[in-house]
């Protein structure tokens, strides 16, 4: 669809569905925003709560922040750089005097880690997560090695966007505007196929007039029109696992985001993963007979552009997994009580080593994974496999 196709307009569901916690049937991945009780008391205990971190940061105007440039194409993506925050506003502010031009360009701050580079002792002190989010295994991981976050603040003046994509490791995403508006356009998974062209790459802009040149995208005629969503200041958005999305910002917007993998989408990021080595593998096909230790040099393209490897998947795996074995080895009253597993209890924690049980048991199988050296791991694969279904056993019989 181009600008002069303007896509059909289909209702959202106007209903938060994400993985409630204690859930044993996991919603529907469909896209959905939130507007009642849940975004209104977010939104307060937000507002609160950044009173010391995100106001202070904004006045303090130190912090250096990452700048997306949203003129510049570089692959399907803009090129970034760092700059202070107080530099990021005063440009801002330009930019909209100017009748939202600048000879700067078109800057969006976004990727920010606040959190990550907050001095706050607690995510607490900087907004309140909605418990409907709170089962968040990419940042439970990173909290347990205390590297790295996933979580984001982006903002921007109206005609900052983020280009066509679906989101790192196929994980959920949340967005959270506390002001402003965003356009979002979603295309279910599988649909962004269409959307290839004839050199099999997947677009930058979705709204581009280069997309009706039919030479060029082939196989667009058999699209579908995006689910197109306007997310109004203090509405959430859920963002589901492996739909392609673009979005706009309409106003001047800042909005919280945070990728979220749990129980419901790890498979996802699994069989995402599989994609990745396939992919790695027959780009580099040539060099299997002739290379030694080629499945281990796969592992290490596969890590460098996607961001993770095998090894480090199963990683993930155990230290999730360990964390939820210690809330149902602590029996159900005893985790209730101490309210261990970030506050979602002996339910959500049987529901979690289910899926893991299953996801790994699919892992260890792997011809690929087989191939790692996994002798220095503690708990090796098997053992951890035979914890986990030990585990499922042991609570279906509750
Ligand atoms: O708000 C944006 O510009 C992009 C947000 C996004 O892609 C996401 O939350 O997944
Ligand atoms: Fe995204």
């Amino acid at each position: 669809p181009g600008p002069e196709e303007e896509p059909a307009s289909t209702p959202c569901p106007r209903e938060l569905r994400p993985p409630a916690p204690g859930r044993s049937t996991p919603a529907p991945n469909l896209p959905a925003t939130q507007s009642a009780a849940l975004t209104l008391v977010w939104r307060v205990a937000c507002v609160q709560n950044s009173q010391p971190s995100l106001t202070r940061c904004l006045t303090s105007g130190d912090v250096v922040v990452p700048v997306a440039n949203c003129g510049v194409q570089e692959y399907n993506s803009n090129p970034k750089e760092h700059m202070p925050l107080r530099e990021y506003i005063s440009y801002w502010l330009e930019y909209v005097q100017g009748g939202c031009s600048s000879p700067r360009g078109c800057l969006y701050l976004k990727d920010w880690h606040l959190c990550r580079d907050s001095s706050a002792e607690d995510l607490g002190d900087v907004f309140t997560l909605p418990v409907y989010f709170s089962s968040d295994w990419l940042n439970e991981f990173w909290d347990a090695l205390d590297v790295d976050d996933y979580r984001f603040v982006y903002a921007g003046p109206p005609g900052t966007w983020s280009p066509f994509h679906a989101d790192i490791f196929r994980s959920f995403s949340w967005s959270a505007n506390i002001c402003g508006r965003k356009k979002w356009l979603f295309f279910p998974p599988g649909q962004e196929e269409a959307l290839r062209d004839c050199h099999g790459s997947l677009p930058y802009d979705v709204t581009s007039p280069k997309l009706l040149d039919t030479r060029l995208h082939p196989m667009l005629q058999h699209s579908s029109p995006p689910l197109e969503v306007t997310q109004e200041a203090g509405e959430v958005v859920f963002v589901p696992s492996g739909w392609h999305h673009q979005v706009h910002n309409l106003d001047d917007t800042i909005s919280i985001n945070h990728n979220w993998v749990n129980g419901c989408n790890l498979a996802n990021m699994w069989h995402f993963l599989q994609q990745e080595l396939r992919a790695v593998q027959q780009e580099v096909h040539e060099w299997r007979d002739s290379m030694p230790d080629w499945h281990h040099h796969c592992q290490v393209i596969m890590r460098s552009c996607s961001g993770i490897n095998f090894e480090e998947f199963y990683h993930f795996l155990k230290v999730i997994a360990e964390r939820r074995l210690l809330v149902l080895g602590q029996g159900s009253e005893a985790a209730q009580e101490e309210n261990i597993g970030l506050g979602l209890g002996f339910q959500q924690a049987a529901f979690d080593v289910g899926r893991l049980a299953e996801v790994l048991a699919s892992v260890v199988t792997h011809p690929d994974f087989q191939r790692v050296n996994t002798s220095t791991f503690s708990p090796g694969p098997e053992e951890l496999l035979r914890q986990l279904q030990d585990a499922v056993a042991a609570t279906t019989t509750l």
